[in-house]
């Protein structure tokens, strides 16, 4: 959580965690499409994701 204090002042305001999200959001778009599908989610149960369209 130490990363999300973007300017290391001790502090994390609403932009840092926003920001800090954003980069956790993007590290799991995989294809860049901003949006995150459940067979991107790693922690999601591969037997619940919908199948691939692909
Ligand atoms: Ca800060
Ligand atoms: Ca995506």
């Amino acid at each position: 959580m130490e990363k999300a204090d973007a300017n290391h002042d001790g502090y994390v305001t609403p932009e840092e965690f926003k920001a800090a999200r954003s980069t956790q959001f993007d590290r799991l778009d995989r294809n860049g499409d901003d949006l995150v599908t459940l067979s991107e989610f790693p922690a999601w149960p591969s037997r619940t994701a919908p199948r691939p369209r692909r």
